[in-house]
């Protein structure tokens, strides 16, 4: 029995196709691991089915994105993933975006796209049911798919063709309260990906054919990242400020921003290599590979002219609203985290995203003692609300220690007939390999929170 939050689960019960060999058709260490470890499967070029556990990884990445939006006053909704056509002539993007977007005509001849991103659909939504200032500031997201018929899908989730964006679209009535909305976005951004046991850097970006003046990418370093960046090193240590010390406005907000916008840190881009010496003391250049999690974009009035997203404002003359967009690749941070934190033997899940948090051994099922201790520990987790993953295969020892390794869960508690007798659970942490033998309650005890070196 499990308590209504677990999601525990019997791996007899599961569905967890796991691969010994490494597959041919993957080229960096993440798509491995996720095929190998039975999270995705391709379908076509750049679409994957998410089995059981990468869905819940996925699902992990999505409760933080959504606990930080929260808590920097966004709120959430859903639009659809086909967009008519219509929207796009709007803005002039229809033909701007080219062959990336993936155009369906439906029976009646009515053009409709698959949507890349949501700008013109979201000011649409804006421009018909706002009308006036009182009603700003507004910061509204969904976690849609997208769909970008990318010439070279690649690396797996990472450069898909379909993949799982949060985006996030701000409202404001000047480009003041547009900036504090910015801001705040650029905070909660560092906040998330810090809590996914990511540090993420905020670089200076082109803003592409999003436009606006100000933009910023949220780069992970890995050396199969896509993104080339150059940097301070100090920027890489900087404290990610706590949602509480947030204030509300852009006085407030302005000097946490500065203290990571000081630095040099810009992709390749927009990268100048004078300044960068000019700036960047020798022994603090990085030059680095990364992978690019996020992207904010101020764009000020360019879809609202362009679509006449106007508001009344406090002198009654209408005004086109100030807007940002603010974009993370959900499915794509499931493989960035892997790239971040892997070992030969496998995924290594920072606890906060881990599929399970502990994956539960049974060495002799069928053996009544390693039935009945095992099935108390699952119980027991399970009702404090941990994710437990249990092995309960008849299946070697040897094959059932190298899937735990690989599905990378960060604890794992073993018991066989030696342990059941004397009511000993052994665990080990999956980053450290650190064994421990323990009662039942010291195990209870020591598993219900994260192991120190997967927080
Ligand atoms: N409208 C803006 C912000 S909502 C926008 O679309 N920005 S974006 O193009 O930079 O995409 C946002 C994030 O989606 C990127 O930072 C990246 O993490 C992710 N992303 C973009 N393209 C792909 C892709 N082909 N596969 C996986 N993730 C992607």
């Amino acid at each position: 029995m499990s308590s209504p939050q677990s999601q525990s689960q019997r791996m007899s019960n599961y569905f967890l196709p796991t691969l010994k060999e490494t597959p041919s058709e993957a080229q960096i260490v993440s798509h491995r691991l996720m095929l190998r470890a039975g999270m995705v499967r391709q379908s076509a070029a750049g679409l994957y089915s998410w089995l059981p556990l990468g869905l819940k990884a996925l699902r992990k990445i999505e409760t933080i994105v959504r606990e930080e939006q929260a808590k920097a006053g966004a709120i959430e909704m859903l639009m659809p993933t086909l967009q008519s056509a219509d929207i796009w002539r709007e803005s002039g993007r229809y033909e701007d975006y080219g062959k990336e977007m993936l155009r369906i005509t439906d029976r009646h001849g009515r053009d409709l796209l698959y949507g890349p991103t949501n700008e013109e659909l979201i000011t649409q939504i804006f421009r018909d049911n706002v009308v006036s200032y009182k009603d700003l500031p507004k910061n509204l997201y969904h976690i849609q798919w997208k769909f970008r018929d990318e010439i070279r899908p690649r690396f797996g989730v990472m450069r898909g063709r379909e993949f799982l964006m949060k985006d996030g679209y701000s409202f404001d009535i000047d480009e003041a309260s547009a900036r504090t909305a910015y801001y705040k976005m650029f905070l909660a951004y560092l906040r998330s990906f810090r809590r996914m046991g990511l540090k993420a850097m905020p670089v200076a970006a082109d803003t592409g054919p999003i436009g606006g003046d100000l933009s910023h990418e949220f780069i992970i370093l890995a050396e199969t990242g896509e993104s080339e960046v150059f940097c301070h090193s100090d920027i890489l240590d900087l404290p990610v400020p706590e949602a509480e010390l947030m204030g509300d406005d852009t006085g407030d907000l302005a000097p946490l921003i500065e203290s990571f916008t000081q630095y040099y840190a810009r992709s390749d881009e927009m990268h100048d290599s004078a300044m960068f010496e000019a700036q960047v003391p020798a022994d603090k250049q990085v030059t680095a590979r990364g992978i690019e999690v996020g992207h904010i974009f101020y764009f000020g009035q360019k879809y609202s002219t362009a679509m006449k997203a106007l508001v009344a404002g406090p002198d009654g003359k209408d005004t086109a609203v100030h807007s940002g967009s603010y974009g993370i690749g959900i499915s794509r941070l499931v493989g960035g985290i892997i790239e971040a934190s892997h070992d030969d033997d496998g995924i290594v899940w920072p606890w906060a995203v881990a599929p399970f948090h502990v994956g539960l051994i049974n060495l002799k099922p069928g053996h009544e003692g390693c039935d009945a201790l095992c099935a108390r520990l699952f119980d027991t987790l399970s009702q404090n609300g941990l994710d437990v993953l249990y092995d309960d295969r008849d299946e070697r020892a040897g094959a059932k220690f190298s899937t735990m390794d690989l599905i990378g869960l960060p604890w794992q508690a073993v018991i066989g007939p030696r342990g059941a007798e004397g009511q000993e659970v052994e665990i080990k942490n999956r980053a450290t390999g650190e064994k421990h033998v323990l009662a039942l309650d010291a195990a209870i005890a020591l598993l219900s929170s994260p192991p120190e070196s997967a927080q």
